[in-house]
């Protein structure tokens, strides 16, 4: 919605101009995103941070300005244009990366780089291959970053265990009465529980390194070049914090090598898109091949369906919550992210040993 607010918000700011237009953008399900536009022609995205989902906006952005501040710093080495392969936030009249409105929302403000799109779902193997070198790049950019110094934004964010013990006490608090609707859904979830915990027990035993992460590698978190059509930044960076390699790579697969959308409601489209896949695992590959140890390389076709089973999990959680998190246009919403992505996760069990496979070449491809 645009209203006062998101004007009260960009003013908070102080930027050149009187705004001409905002647009709403709704791709992301999280924040709420506007484009801005100034009589100067300067164009922005504002973006309303959700505090249901981060408690700390103040310790987000200073996870995501000393990342961003970081990776210029390693995009000018590369000889690259740091105003276009990264995102330049911008402070507040009171020198603050955030301003928090009257009604206690929070707000940040980076410049929008232009000439520039995001897709939902892979329209070419060559562009679901780049996108994979992008966050495989990301990973790499990252890798001596003081992992240390970066808040928890969202606790136990891809600590599928603790994802497991919210859903069964939003199953046992049942606050919307819908329990009832999705027992088979229900027991899906519960014939899994052992999968929950085999990347945090590896990563607890020291076998799974702890990297610094994006942790939300969905296809429409990549920024493409339309002159090029080529991969160009990596975007939506407020969960970039400690986590596996499996957890990007597998959200990756999950939102990106589905045949269908991730709220199709038509299951019979649902599978996973083996071609894709690979078009992925060989863009990561090519940039992580020699970074991966082995048992991590080993773990990613796992990963992409552990991340896939998390997110229908996190849906159906917030279904039976009553929809706090996730942003949805209509009552089953969730309930139907959360089935599309159950059809995915049994497709994925089908198609393992292959998905294995595919790992498998292209790490003899590209290790040296
Ligand atoms: C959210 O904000 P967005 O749309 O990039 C969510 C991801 C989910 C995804 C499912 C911070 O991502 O974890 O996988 O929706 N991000 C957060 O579409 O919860
Ligand atoms: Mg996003």
């Amino acid at each position: 919605m645009i209203n006062y607010q998101v004007i009260e918000a960009f003013n908070s700011f102080g930027r050149d101009g009187d705004i001409i237009s905002i647009t709403q953008v709704t791709t992301g399900l999280v924040n709420a995103t506007y484009l801005v536009v100034t009589e100067t022609g300067k164009k922005y995205m504002l973006q309303k941070i959700n505090t249901y989902a981060f408690k700390n906006p103040g310790e987000l952005m200073e996870n995501i300005v000393g990342v961003t501040k970081y990776l210029r710093e390693r995009i000018k080495e590369a000889g690259g244009d740091w105003t276009r392969e990264t995102l330049t936030f911008i402070r507040n009249r009171n020198g603050e990366y955030y301003y928090i409105d009257s009604e206690n929302d929070a707000w940040r403000l980076y410049k929008y780089i232009d000439n520039s799109f995001t897709y939902n779902k892979a329209e070419t193997g060559e562009m679901f291959k780049d996108a994979g070198q992008a966050f495989g790049h990301f990973m790499n950019q990252l890798a001596e970053y003081p992992a240390d110094t970066l808040y928890e934004t969202i606790v136990n964010f891809h600590n599928t265990p603790s994802r497991y013990n919210d859903f069964m006490k939003a199953v046992d608090e049942d606050v919307k009465g819908r329990m009832v609707e999705v027992l088979k859904e229900i027991k899906f979830v519960m014939d899994r529980k052992a999968d929950t915990s085999k990347l945090t027990d590896l990563m607890e035993k020291g076998i799974l390194p702890v990297r610094v992460t994006h942790n939300d590698t969905k296809l429409n978190n990549v920024l493409f070049d339309k002159t090029t059509n080529k991969s160009l930044c990596v975007i939506d960076l407020d969960t970039v914090m400690p986590g596996l390699s499996a957890y990007d790579f597998g959200d990756s697969i999950r939102s990106g090598a589905n045949t269908a959308d991730e709220d199709e409601t038509d299951l019979s489209l649902v599978s996973i898109d083996l071609a894709y896949y690979e078009n992925y695992v060989d863009g990561y590959l090519s940039e992580t091949a020699n970074v991966l140890n082995d048992a991590e390389i080993e773990s990613l076709a796992f990963g992409a369906k552990l991340m896939t089973f998390e997110c229908g999990m996190r849906f159906l959680t917030d279904y039976l919550n009553g929809d706090k998190y996730f942003r949805i246009t209509h009552p089953e919403h969730n309930l139907e992210r959360a089935r599309n992505q159950f059809r995915l996760v049994e497709s994925m069990e089908k198609n393992m040993d292959k998905m294995q496979a595919i790992v498998a070449k292209y790490k003899e491809k590209y290790r040296a």
